[in-house]
């Protein structure tokens, strides 16, 4: 079929657009966990009907950013001629850090529109990609422009994937999430002999939370009484993640042994007696999220002090072999 002019420069279809929206959202969220200090991000780039020429997601701070990936693929593939349009959950970037300007590799491609999921926080960057583009002759849309029933939705999982991103580049803090598991009888600790009361659907998003996960943070308490391991066993996790473990122990009661054990599976562990100092050197030290897996008094200190931007609460089903309930909150409601 020829496409005339109009048809080339014009905006494709909202549904196709929330598609591609989807499709970057799901490439980005297998990297969420991998990339700090750096954000995860997906890119796809669409042909002029709306098809799928390449997508693509950040892997890992030094690599290739997701636009780069997605271009490389589409000169492997024989497509970079067709790029249309451009979706990107996070705003191109327009500096050289580790890698090359992203807004100056999408305007060598053929393409007209750029659709941007989250504007890109870091001073380096902000406004400088999308404003770069549309002086070049681009089109530059943001997400919420997007008339779809499934908008809100896509806003919704582009502003979380990015919400630790944002709160780190803003005031050098991790976004901590806080776990925590009520039992039917509403308390925090497990029968005697058993590690935890909470189902498979909920001990799998516990797995989950760990793996995206730059840190854990615990307490001395938990420490003694469970020794966990804190390890991700039941997703797969990613090859040579380093992540920090943090235990709050103001009076010296975790024993070496246990410290020695968690370096011997990869921990960067770290002994801490305030959370305030706890939270500012994980976020020098680059992380992006932390998880807060702890007992129940350190856990109303966190909640009671701010010091949480999410709250997973997972409540034991009230009958055996039910799945638990799990709401999560938000302390800001900008996420
Ligand atoms: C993008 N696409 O996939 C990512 C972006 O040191 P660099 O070169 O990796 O740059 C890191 C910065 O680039 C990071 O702080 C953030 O502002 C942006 N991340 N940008 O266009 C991507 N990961
Ligand atoms: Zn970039």
């Amino acid at each position: 079929m020829q496409t005339s002019k109009t048809q080339e420069h014009s905006t494709l279809p909202a549904e196709a657009i929330a598609s591609a929206f989807a499709h970057a959202l799901d490439l980005a969220q297998q990297w969420q966990g991998a990339t700090a200090p750096n954000p995860p991000v997906g890119c796809v780039l669409l042909g002029v009907d709306g098809e799928i020429l390449a997508a693509a997601a950040h892997q890992r701070a030094g690599q290739p950013h997701a636009e780069a990936l997605a271009i490389a693929q589409s000169q492997s593939n024989g497509s970079f001629a067709r790029i249309h349009t451009i979706i990107v959950t996070l705003e191109p970037c327009n500096h050289s850090g580790r890698t090359p300007p992203c807004a100056g590799a999408l305007l060598q491609t053929p393409a007209h529109h750029v659709w941007i999921g989250v504007r890109d926080p870091n001073p380096r960057v902000a406004c400088g990609g999308a404003e770069h583009l549309q002086r070049a002759g681009l089109t530059v849309h943001d997400l919420a422009e997007l008339e779809t029933g499934t908008t809100e939705e896509l806003h919704r999982r582009a502003a979380r994937l990015l919400a630790p991103f944002v709160k780190h580049t803003q005031t050098g803090l991790p976004w901590v999430t806080l776990k925590q598991a009520i039992s039917r009888e509403g308390g925090m600790v497990p029968p005697a002999g058993q590690k935890t009361f909470t189902g498979p659907a909920a001990l799998d998003l516990a797995h989950r939370r760990r793996k995206q996960a730059d840190a854990v943070l615990t307490g001395s308490g938990t420490v003694l009484a469970d020794a966990p391991d804190f390890s991700v066993r039941r997703v797969s996790d990613f090859q040579n993640k380093q992540r920090h473990l943090v235990i709050l122990d103001r009076r010296a009661r975790v024993a070496p042994a246990y410290i020695a054990a968690a370096q011997s599976r990869g921990f960067l562990v770290s002994i801490e007696t305030d959370i305030t100092t706890a939270l500012t050197r994980l976020g020098a030290a680059g992380c992006l999220e932390v998880l807060v897996e702890a007992g129940a008094e350190l856990t109303q200190s966190i909640l009671a002090g701010g010091h949480w931007d999410e709250h997973v609460l997972i409540r034991q089903a009230a009958d055996p072999g039910a799945n638990d309930l799990v709401t999560i909150r938000y302390r800001s409601t900008t996420t």
